[in-house]
């Protein structure tokens, strides 16, 4: 699992030197790349926050769940209009279509941390575990650490967000 971990990083670190480089350059495993993972950071008295980054599945897949210490409840979410208002609600999934980037982005697709352990300052890594389903309901585990951006983030340019 560890081992996995670091891949997927490498391979986001490999992606951020090469920005741009077309999904088609991931091998045809089962590999999950996840790319510029960022929690918001969060005011005092604040008690929920969003997650973010960029999934790359090799093979078709489904995120399903995420798990962290860091929250009482986590929880996957996605901001859609309604009543001409754009509100957030909890989905049971994201899909992951086989090599094409799926991004979580501020006004869109989010993981929710609710009921925070504490607050979270810019710079501070926050750990989450991401369950991604295959095709045969077969789960794997992706460790991810998310660094925390300033409240005030505006959302990363598309493509990149350095
Ligand atoms: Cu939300």
């Amino acid at each position: 699992m560890k081992k996995t971990a670091i891949k997927s990083l490498a391979a986001a670190f490999a992606l951020c030197v090469f920005a741009g480089a077309a999904p088609a350059a991931f091998a045809q495993d089962a590999s999950v790349s996840v790319e510029d993972p960022w929690v918001r950071a969060t005011a005092p008295n604040q008690h929920a926050t969003g997650v973010f980054m960029r999934l790359t599945s090799a093979a078709p897949g489904r995120l399903v769940a995420v798990e962290s210490q860091a929250a009482k409840h986590v929880e996957i979410h996605e901001m859609a209009m309604q009543d001409n208002v754009m509100k957030m609600r909890q989905v049971p999934g994201i899909d992951l279509p086989a090599g094409q980037a799926v991004e979580l982005k501020p006004g869109s697709y989010h993981v929710m941390l609710i009921d925070l352990a504490r607050q979270i300052a810019p710079g501070e890594h926050v750990a989450l575990t991401l369950v991604v389903e295959d095709t045969r309901r077969q789960q794997r585990r992706i460790a991810v650490d998310a660094v925390a951006r300033p409240l005030n983030a505006a959302a990363p340019a598309a493509g990149h967000g350095h």
